[in-house]
């Protein structure tokens, strides 16, 4: 292990044994579930290497970039603007986690049934494996789900600067003024944090340099609906994952230079499975580096998935925000008017979801589409029933997954996973 990274951890504070195991865990299963994939495009070489060093280069990145004078923000939601902290000359990393970690630790301060995104992220703070959370300059929480909203009260102990957005639960016109004003808020939070005037310019570029994130990933997904599918699920979620940490340009560059590879692949008819392979949308709970296991089962079952209705995908990643505006409130007002289209099952009612999960599955060609919930997270559990019903109501195949991050009902979820293929078929 590099010296230089290992010095840079312990200067951080972290637990070297335990960051050495975590990280052990972390590229075993990498190479167990992503190098054993056959015929995967030359672009995902370079997700492969972000992923190898998501704890080292990415961090020293990052503390040079400290070092410079830039902030670091993070976050644990896709409704926190990153158009607003780049405008504010900070950096937005994302801080949720997809791996147990220090359980015990995290069980003192937290209930044992709380979902297992929540739980993994106070576990890598108290197990002192996370090197994003050490360097934050500010660790951004919004009143979402109960679980987290109520956990970031915990959280603020842990943390040095801990600030919390709040957020509407219904999509009314008071809904929208709160979101309005929490954005306005969050904007001078960054102001006073990074002591930089933010002003129409700064703004408008941070929303471009956005807007090109998520054109690329646009492409991306729209490729993804051919059959044969060019890409697999496991590489086509990895890419959502290392939306959230990468350095915005360059990971749109890398994501267009895999669209380019892609789009000669669809054009030869090449895919990473045979055309007519089963095709699966994912919808539900957003799906943290490194939790693999749902696209690992589905398509180690021989099934694709053509898509994420999940805030790790599309649901996150969706809509552009309109940079035309010549004032800071024209284009705050932009900034909202693209957010408040984010169709969370916070949200109540929140019937916007289900027509989007029936577009999605459409639009990707997919045969039947697999509702993933994480075990005690009340809000996308509650919300699978009237999404299984909404698709039904359609003869739309669905199957209703609820599980957590262990792999102790890999084998019972392979055997559901593996008879609703056979019915796709
Ligand atoms: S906009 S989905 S990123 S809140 S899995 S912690 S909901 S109990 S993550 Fe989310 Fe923002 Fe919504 Fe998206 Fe709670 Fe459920 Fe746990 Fe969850």
């Amino acid at each position: 292990m590099n010296t230089d990274f290992r010095r840079m951890w312990a200067e951080l504070g972290m637990d070297l044994d335990a960051h050495d195991a975590l990280l052990e865990a972390l590229n075993q299963g990498y190479r167990d579930i992503y190098l054993s994939q056959k015929n995967r495009p030359h672009g995902m070489r370079y997700f492969d290497f972000v992923l190898g060093q998501v704890h080292g280069q990415r961090i020293q990145e990052l503390r040079e970039e400290h070092q410079a004078g830039r902030k670091i923000i993070g976050s644990y939601c896709v409704f926190v603007p990153e158009e607003i902290v780049l405008a504010g000359n900070a950096t937005l990393v994302g801080l949720c986690s997809g791996a147990d970690f220090a359980m015990e630790e995290v069980e003192k301060v937290l209930p044992r049934n709380t979902c297992a995104l929540i739980k993994s992220s106070f576990g890598f703070k108290l197990g002192k494996v996370c090197p994003f959370l050490e360097v934050s300059d500010m660790v951004v929480g919004e009143n979402t789900c109960d679980g987290k909203k109520k956990s970031y009260e915990t959280l603020r102990d842990l943390v040095d600067n801990m600030y919390v957005m709040d957020m509407p639960q219904m999509k009314t016109e008071e809904g929208r003024d709160l979101l309005r004003s929490e954005y306005k808020r969050f904007l001078q939070a960054v102001e006073e944090l990074t002591g930089t005037s933010i002003d129409v310019t700064g703004l408008r570029q941070g929303i471009q340099t956005v807007n090109a994130k998520r054109q690329a990933m646009a492409r991306l997904q729209r490729l993804r609906w051919a059959d044969p599918a060019p890409i697999s699920g496991l590489d086509g979620l990895l890419a959502s994952q290392v939306f959230f940490y990468d350095n915005p340009e360059r990971f749109t560059k890398s994501v267009n230079t895999l669209c380019d590879e892609l789009e000669a692949r669809v054009e030869n008819k090449e895919g990473v499975m045979p055309q007519g392979t089963p095709r699966i949308l994912m919808s539900g709970c957003p799906m943290a580096v490194p939790n693999w296991k749902m696209p690992y089962l589905v398509e180690s079952a021989g099934g694709v998935i053509v898509g994420e209705e999940s805030c790790v995908g599309e649901r996150g990643n969706r809509n552009l925000v309109d940079d035309s505006g010549e004032t800071l409130d024209e284009l705050i007002e932009a900034i909202v008017d693209r957010y408040f289209q984010i169709e969370c099952a916070i949200f109540t009612p929140n019937p916007d979801r289900l027509e989007r999960i029936k577009k999605m599955y459409a639009d990707s060609k997919a045969d039947g589409v697999i509702h993933y919930s994480i075990q005690f997270c009340q809000p996308y559990i509650m919300e699978s029933i009237p999404v299984e019903k909404a698709l039904e109501a359609e003869d739309i195949p669905c199957l209703r997954v609820e599980t957590d991050y262990s792999m102790e009902d890999a084998g019972q979820l392979s055997t559901r996973i593996e008879a609703f293929l056979e019915v796709l078929k």
